[in-house]
């Protein structure tokens, strides 16, 4: 997509329905964070405002935020696979691809290089929204290869620790002993080194981290698209809790998220001094940019 694309002319807007056309009048697109961000989600129109996942999922939420971190929505796709993620994202006005279970990391290598090609004067961004399983279990030879090969996308793993469309099969991402609803006598080997996978992979840019504050993890969604548009490979694990399979009370979701903060979640940064720069780069003219707004502000107010 791009906004030329998106825009409707004035004059058929009447005919569109209400929703697109509140999408382009009042969403994201084309705005600044401080105009549609996390920081306000709730008082501008959402890319994803309804979805059919459990009430209370913490995965949800996650989704939601990245769709409101997103630099440039009308320029991205999202491709994603089998499991609970998807069946929010698909609802989000962002392109979604979906595949075979697992192949996400496959058909973002190909898309990308593809953008490259077709569109070598765009900044078009690619990132694969997939679960435990999808990135680490059945679509581990595809992330371990996309990364391998430095293929300039990002990806994000929705760890909640288990299959939790299926009904609760552990996964390599479960916790050792984890005891689940198919896992009844407890999971019986460690839960896998994920960031140290995707360093040993060759990633650029590595978090970790149980998402509880929405200016951090936006940050960080952010940060890991700039660097994969100029860099390479980079990788957010992020903790999305299945209050289903887990038995946790919806109120105490975000209680349990902080407390996974503090612990196999703990924030963990890497990055390569090639993304660094890029990272400083970046955030230097957003800042430089957000004082600009400021002063033509109160410049305006004062005039
Ligand atoms: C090739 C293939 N095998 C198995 C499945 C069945 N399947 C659908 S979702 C899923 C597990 C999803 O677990 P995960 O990726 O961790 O995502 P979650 O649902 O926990 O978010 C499985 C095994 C499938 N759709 N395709
Ligand atoms: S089963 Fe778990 S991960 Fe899936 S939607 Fe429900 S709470 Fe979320």
């Amino acid at each position: 997509m791009s906004l030329a694309y998106i825009t409707p002319s004035e004059r058929f807007k009447k005919y569109l329905p209400k929703d697109y056309v509140e999408l382009i009048d009042f969403g994201p697109f084309g705005k600044t964070q401080e105009e549609a961000g996390p920081g306000n989600m709730g008082q501008f129109k959402e890319l994803m405002e309804e979805h059919p996942m459990c009430s209370g999922c913490w995965m949800a939420y996650y989704i939601r935020l990245i769709f409101a971190s997103l630099p440039c929505p009308e320029e991205t796709v999202t491709i994603g696979t089998a499991g609970c993620g998807r069946l929010a994202i698909s609802q989000a006005a962002v392109p979604f691809i979906y595949g075979n279970y697992g192949d996400q990391n496959a058909m973002a290598s190909g898309l990308t290089r593809a953008f490259r090609l077709r569109f070598p004067d765009k900044t078009k961004d690619v990132i694969t929204i997939a679960g435990d399983g999808g990135t680490m279990d059945i679509g581990f030879s595809m992330t371990m290869h996309s990364w391998i090969r430095g293929e300039r996308f990002t990806t994000i793993m929705l760890d909640n620790e288990v299959y939790g469309n299926t009904g609760g099969q552990s996964s390599g991402m479960s916790p050792k002993g984890a005891v689940l609803k198919m896992a009844p006598m407890g999971k019986d080997f460690e839960k896998m080194p994920a960031t140290d996978l995707a360093k040993a992979a060759g990633c650029v840019y590595i978090v970790r981290m149980s998402p509880t504050n929405i200016k951090a993890a936006a940050k960080v969604i952010r940060r890991a698209i700039f660097v994969a548009r100029e860099v390479g490979p980079t990788f957010i694990h992020a903790y999305t809790s299945c209050n289903i399979e887990y038995s946790i009370p919806t109120e105490d979701v975000f209680a349990d998220a902080i407390e996974l903060g503090k612990g196999r979640f703990k924030f963990d940064e890497y990055m390569t001094d090639e993304a660094k720069i890029v990272i400083e780069r970046v955030e230097g003219e957003e800042k430089a940019a957000r004082k600009a707004r400021k002063a033509a502000k109160v410049a305006e107010a004062v005039n």
